[in-house]
């Protein structure tokens, strides 16, 4: 290695701060070491920011900026610049990534992945408007593929004289994740949320339009650094304030990654995302008479059973229905674009011509 001991052990130490560790040590050596590995703090179309140390990180010291140009880079994520210094080379292997279905009604499905490497999911709910169990049960199948811990924020506790039937209806779908109270406003809950930081490790903050996500960060940095505007009086919903996910140090140690308010909570390639979150449900199935109970009209059925026994809500049901045939479709959608491509690539594919496939995307 070339450089003083004291700049290596500089390099290493900013990198340190910024959440590198052995896996990514590992990953990068295994390419061969190549750069100088930046965090992803953000993300402008088709351009990343990054950072090597905490003062480019706040601003304080000039950030590199790389094009993305093939690359699918996430906020949160270890990249390696080109030799060139002007794209992103390599993206290293994420420990965990929250990604969902980027549009619902677009021809193909495409990934939108909101956080990589992160180590808690912070799914942040308000008070003052109804409680939302459906989106919870997508956050949290999503949450669970992420390979982060979920932990359920219900915020704006202000707002209301008693959060609990609120907090109530979420603990049902939540099963054992923890749903915990806070406001940005008052403080309350801050110092759980900031407790979760504690060995520099990265928390990202999902959620709808006008949650609050970027008001608790706020609260958790102590100091107005995001962006934030009140909701519509008409529906409560939010303004889409925050644009861009971004990647923000937490005072001391640990990083929070705010990201944009998402509407739609659309399922990407599942792992056991939906097992996970639906395990009530699924226990109950372990119960039926029939291994290939439909769980309708048949016989002998644990989840109609525990529907009439009033200890299933149906809706929740017809909700873990409805996502496994999301899943299904996608699915299907994605092996038919792999053969696909596989059909073009032969179609390609000149015996005296080097390869290259130029398909990936
Ligand atoms: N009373 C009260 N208001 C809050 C609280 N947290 C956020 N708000 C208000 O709710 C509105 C939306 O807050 P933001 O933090 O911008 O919400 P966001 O989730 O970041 O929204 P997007 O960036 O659009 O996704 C603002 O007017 C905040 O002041 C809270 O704990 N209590
Ligand atoms: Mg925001
Ligand atoms: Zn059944």
């Amino acid at each position: 290695m070339m450089g003083t001991v004291g700049s290596v052990s500089a390099v290493a130490k900013g990198r340190d701060r910024l959440g590198w560790s052995v896996v990514f040590e590992t990953a990068w050596s295994e390419l061969g070491r190549p750069g100088d590995p930046a965090r992803v703090t953000r993300l402008d179309r088709g351009w990343s920011t990054a950072a090597r140390t905490l003062e480019q990180a706040v601003g304080i010291d000039e950030p590199v900026r790389l094009r993305n140009i093939g690359a699918d880079v996430a906020v949160g994520d270890w990249i390696v610049p080109s030799d060139d210094g002007e794209r992103v080379e390599h993206v290293l292997d994420r420990t965990s990534a929250f990604t969902r279905r980027a549009s619902f009604d677009g021809m193909r499905a495409v990934a939108h992945t909101l956080a990589a490497n992160i180590d808690v999911v912070y799914l942040i709910h308000a008070l003052g408007t109804p409680p939302s169990p459906r989106r919870l049960e997508r956050e949290l199948v999503l949450a669970f593929d992420s390979g982060a811990d979920p932990v359920v924020v219900l915020t704006k506790t202000d707002l209301v004289d008693d959060p609990e039937p609120a907090r109530d209806a979420l603990v049902q779908v939540a099963l054992g994740v923890p749903v915990l109270l806070a406001s940005g406003i008052t403080g309350e809950g801050i110092d759980a949320i900031r407790d979760a930081a504690s060995g520099n490790r990265t928390l990202a903050f999902l959620g709808a339009s006008g949650v609050g996500k970027s008001t608790l960060i706020n609260a958790l940095v102590g100091d107005a650094i995001l962006a934030t505007s009140e909701v519509r009086e008409a529906d409560h919903r939010g303004r889409h304030t925050t644009v861009a996910a971004e990647l923000v140090p937490m005072p001391g140690e640990g990083w929070m990654i705010d990201t944009p308010g998402v509407r739609a909570v659309s399922l990407w390639l599942s792992g056991d995302g939906i097992e996970r979150a639906f395990a009530d449900v699924f226990d109950l199935m372990d119960h039926c008479r029939f291994r290939d109970c439909k769980h309708d009209q048949e016989p002998g059925c644990g989840v109609q059973r525990a529907i009439a026994d009033g200890v299933l809500d149906p809706v929740r049901l017809s909700a873990l229905e409805a996502l496994i045939e999301e899943e299904e479709a996608l699915e299907k959608e994605q092996k038919a674009r792999l053969k696909a491509a596989d059909r073009r690539a032969k179609d390609r594919r000149r015996p005296e011509v080097a390869e290259f496939d130029g398909m990936r995307d």
